[in-house]
């Protein structure tokens, strides 16, 4: 007989029945089950008296709170989190056995978004690489795809990781600056580390700082290798496609959320998915022969600081995810849940990247300390939806009651069960090592050849960029090389831009005060990539946000129908007053003047112009640190500010029926791309064409050199 599992025997993970999960609407009880009258007051010795030890509720209640906080991860411990599901197309067939990838098949998932470097409580809108990881709960068993929205990594050998991680997080004497880059030790680090060019170039652009977790691309970054039905093999990048487009923030927007709004991005997830603009990526292979020498077009498919251009090796779309429901609860689901790029099913298998074999000792690892011990897979997150019927046995938190007497194999007592897949149990196809012929080798600590290129990819990158982006670039790497303090860190990282491109050291160097150096080595000439910009097209607005300015006294029939076409358009409006309470058609007011600010919204409509109340003016001026210009004065300085912020961040302002001369009255052009003067039937429509774009995107400035 095998060892019954919690699906065999008809019960979904540990007996949990008598334990409310939702307490609501049944008496408080102890942990024990016992009902309690009173939680509010300790038991003491007279009202006034001691408090007695034998209360053992309070002790307890204390005890348990005293340990509700688990370690944070090592790195990505600021996370977000959302349930979905996965649809394939059948189309990754062809490569891959998995069951999942046949046609038609649904998988749920769970998917953990994140930064890097900061600790859990940071703010979400720092320049850093975002985590993308994804479990597939197939009928195979658990399958991670633990990726970032980066295809290239810092390092090529994960040995590297600790000293990286080490660089970019605070500096151990006074844990200073929190979820930064832009600091001495991260910049000393990639300086001399020249193989992190690659990927600091690519979090200096604007891929640093995305608009939503929900128009991120993810990436698998290593190669893996896919098996086919007929054993045939393929080795294969992943890449996510979002519905929505890549898109980013502005400098100044992150900046001002990281304070404004630090769960930025865990908000826009899910108040997206709330709203029922549920999220949507397809995902995508790159697909390689899987010969001896394992590269392609002259880049090494094992180097994980290299991706491969989408121009050379087209991405091939195998199945859709849609991101439909948020966590029910935040640490049982978001904090709880453990990655593995380990947790593979029958169909994909690992290949010989030396960041991605140190990863597969890795993660186990660290769920062991962050989750108490090494039962963590019996947790509901992480709990396989395929039958487990293991032989592990045991330990901290064990939640199985097993049966039987012999856990091991071969066995003849428990009827020589488990049996191994393809013995008793035909049924499911087992995993099964893609066996591989390893040259005749050395053993010695050293790179192949081919890693050591760690400039050409780089050049490539930064040249296929949009010139407006490139700015950002520049712009990028004058911050956070002008918050170091030490000039030779400054000076070295100027070197290594010498190395990428010409012009690019210059702006910085100049930024810096410091003179641009040469090159010292070839700046390679490389075809370009066009597919990395994230500029141009026209992208889904599912889910952007809509400030509508409207007063206590704008019409009711003014706000019905901007609400209505914009619900109709699945923008998100959000009602902006000058103070709380209703509005005339009785819309609740969802930011005033107060709480608001500019980077909460994609685009504003202003269908009233706010004035302040009169005895308020010179204080509210001073608040809002505004200069009034001199059209102004009858505007509350706070929706002056706030259109004014907008306007640089490029985002659309539509006005509805204002004074001719409302844009200069708030010092931004008479007219220009982007401000429109609309009516109220068309004020939606006209939004709603500017934001298919993202961003105004004519109104930054192009450098003419
Ligand atoms: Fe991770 N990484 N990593 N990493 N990683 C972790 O695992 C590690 C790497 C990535 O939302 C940790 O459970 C090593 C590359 C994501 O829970 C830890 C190396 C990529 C997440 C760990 C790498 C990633 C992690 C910390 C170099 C992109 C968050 C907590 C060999 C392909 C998953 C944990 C989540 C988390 C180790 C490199 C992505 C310590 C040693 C490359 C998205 O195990």
């Amino acid at each position: 007989m095998s060892t019954p599992t919690p699906e065999a025997s008809g019960e979904s993970g540990p007996k949990q029945s008598a334990r409310p999960t939702h307490p609501q609407g049944t008496a408080l009880t102890t942990s024990q089950g016992t009902p309690l009258r009173d939680t509010d007051h300790s038991l003491k010795a007279g009202p006034r008296g001691p408090i007695l030890l034998q209360d053992h509720h309070l002790r307890e209640k204390i005890t348990h709170f005293d340990h509700e906080r688990i370690p944070e991860r090592v790195v990505h411990a600021r996370g977000a989190g959302a349930h979905g599901r996965f649809i394939s197309y059948g189309t990754g067939s062809r490569i891959c056995s998995a069951g999942f990838l046949a046609e038609g098949v649904e998988t749920p998932v769970f998917v953990r978004f994140s930064t890097v470097a900061g600790s859990r409580g940071s703010a979400d809108t720092v320049r850093d690489t975002r985590g993308f990881a994804t479990k597939f709960y197939t009928e195979e068993g658990v399958f991670d795809l633990v990726g970032n929205n980066i295809p290239v990594f810092f390092i090529q050998d994960g040995i590297k990781f600790p000293d990286v991680v080490h660089s970019v997080k605070p500096h151990p004497d006074l844990e200073i600056p929190q979820a930064q880059s832009a600091h001495d030790t991260f910049w000393d680090f990639v300086s001399e580390h020249t193989q992190a060019q690659a990927h600091t170039m690519w979090f200096m652009s604007d891929r640093g700082i995305p608009r939503s977790y929900r128009m991120m691309e993810g990436f698998g970054v290593h190669t893996f290798k896919m098996v086919a039905p007929d054993g045939t093999t393929s080795l294969v990048k992943f890449h996510w496609k979002p519905r929505l487009g890549v898109h980013s923030l502005v400098w100044e927007e992150a900046l001002l959320a990281n304070g404004a709004d630090p769960d930025f991005h865990r908000r826009d997830l899910a108040e997206a998915i709330k709203a029922g603009a549920f999220p949507e990526w397809e995902l995508g292979v790159q697909v390689f022969e899987d010969n001896e020498e394992q590269m392609f077009e002259g880049i090494d498919l094992l180097d994980p600081t290299k991706f491969v251009p989408e121009e050379l090796a087209p991405v091939q779309l195998i199945g859709k995810m849609v991101l439909d429901r948020n966590p029910a609860n935040y640490f049982a689901e978001t904090e709880q849940v453990a990655f593995h790029p380990g947790h593979l099913v029958p169909g994909i298998d690992v290949t010989n990247d030396p960041l991605l074999q140190v990863r597969l000792f890795s993660y186990i690892d660290t769920q062991i300390t962050r989750l108490g011990g090494p039962n963590f897979s019996q947790l509901p997150i992480n709990l396989p939806h395929a039958p487990v019927n293991d032989m592990l046995r045991d330990g901290m938190h064990q939640t199985y009651v097993h049966e039987g007497i012999a856990p091991y194999h071969p066995n003849s007592l428990d009827g020589g069960c488990p049996f191994m897949a393809g013995e008793g149990d035909n049924i499911r196809p087992p995993f099964i090592d893609v066996p591989e012929h390893v040259a005749e080798a050395l053993k010695e600590r050293g790179n192949p050849v081919s890693f050591e290129d760690h400039f050409s990819q780089v050049t490539m990158f930064y040249r296929s960029l949009d010139t407006q982006e490139q700015l950002h670039v520049q712009q990028a790497y004058s911050f956070e090389l002008g918050k170091c303090a030490s000039e030779q860190v400054r000076k070295r990282q100027l070197q290594a831009l010498a190395n990428i491109d010409a012009g690019l050291c210059a702006a910085v160097a100049h930024e810096l005060g410091l003179p641009a150096p040469e090159a010292d080595t070839e700046v390679p000439e490389s075809e370009l990539c066009p597919s990395v910009s994230q500029m141009g097209g026209m992208w889904p607005i599912d889910g952007r946000v809509l400030g509508i300015v409207a007063s206590h006294s704008t019409p009711a029939k003014a706000i019905e129908l901007l609400v209505a076409n914009a619900n109709l358009r699945g923008l998100k409006p959000l009602l902006l007053a000058p103070t709380g309470g209703s509005l005339a058609d009785g819309s609740p007011v969802d930011r005033t003047l107060l709480t608001a600010r500019s980077i909460e919204f994609d685009a504003i409509v202003v269908a009233a112009a706010l004035s302040p109340a009169p005895d308020s003016r010179v204080d509210l001026d001073a608040k809002a640190g505004v200069i009034r210009p001199p059209g102004a004065e009858e505007l509350d300085p706070r929706l002056v500010l706030l259109l004014q912020e907008a306007y640089r961040q490029g985002k659309a302002i539509v006005t509805v029926e204002q004074d001719e001369g409302f844009f200069e009255d708030i010092g931004l052009p008479a007219m220009g791309p982007g401000l429109v003067k609309a009516t109220i039937e068309s004020a939606i429509q006209d939004t709603a064409t500017l934001l298919a774009s993202h961003r105004v995107w004519e109104r930054f400035d192009i450098p003419t050199s």
